[in-house]
């Protein structure tokens, strides 16, 4: 994955002509876009190869499930034009090892701790272990909250070199230069971007900020 803006976009939008629009207008200034359920269960995952037409594509399927589900549904996305695929790291070794084995010469990003409020009472607790498991079983990077800089500085100590992508910039209250700055590889924004009345000048802004800490 390129990383000239260090900013990717999270396309929640559901309906399809839209965050086509949208995945046009910002595709020159976002590194990646990630795409999650929303999306996928309102257009069909023929979105990921439409999308991996104009950019990388991250598939946020936060996969969690056995070795081989994992398995099945990474090379399913890779096959339809994925460059990466977001697993949660709490399944396990085995189910890690099956996400990295799968992914051929796409990317796998392991979850440590997620970014809302909530994640402080399980993925927190576990999240540099976590961290330290997906370095084992070699994925190529990390989500790491945007919300809380101090676990971005915490969760690199942990990963030396491998990415960090960071999201819970704008709607969540994060700012992407303090995740950058913190060591993320990547800020990942969401609704501040597809929401705003002109996603293209929001991309460009948030590169901006980014920018100010490079
Ligand atoms: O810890 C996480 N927090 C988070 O927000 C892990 C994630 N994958 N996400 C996703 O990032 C979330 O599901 C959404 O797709 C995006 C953030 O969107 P927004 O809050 O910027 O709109």
């Amino acid at each position: 994955m390129r990383s000239d803006s260090r900013l990717v976009l999270a396309l929640d939008e559901t309906d399809g002509e839209k965050a086509l629009a949208i995945a046009r207008s910002v595709g020159d200034i976002v590194d990646a876009i990630k795409i999650n359920w929303p999306l996928v269960l309102s257009e069909g995952p023929q979105m990921i190869t439409k999308l991996s037409e104009m950019s990388e594509v991250i598939c946020d399927f936060k996969v969690a499930d056995i070795p081989n589900t994992v398995r099945l549904i990474v090379e399913n996305a890779v096959s339809r034009g994925a460059s990466a695929v977001i697993v949660h790291a709490f399944t396990g070794d085995d189910s890690l090892r099956a996400a990295v084995e799968a992914s051929g010469g796409a990317e796998i990003y392991a979850v440590t701790e997620m970014s809302h409020p909530g994640a402080k009472m399980f993925t927190a607790q576990h999240a540099e272990e976590m961290a330290r498991l997906g370095v084992e079983c070699g994925v190529s990077g990390f989500i790491a909250p945007a919300t809380r800089p101090d676990r971005i500085r915490a969760i690199r100590e942990v990963v030396g070199d491998r990415k960090i992508l960071s999201p819970g910039v704008g709607a969540q209250g994060g700012k992407a230069s303090d995740a950058i700055a913190a060591g993320a590889t990547y800020a990942i924004v969401g609704r501040a971007i597809y929401g705003s009345e002109d996603p293209r000048a929001s991309a460009l802004s948030f590169a901006e900020d980014i920018r100010t800490v490079l």
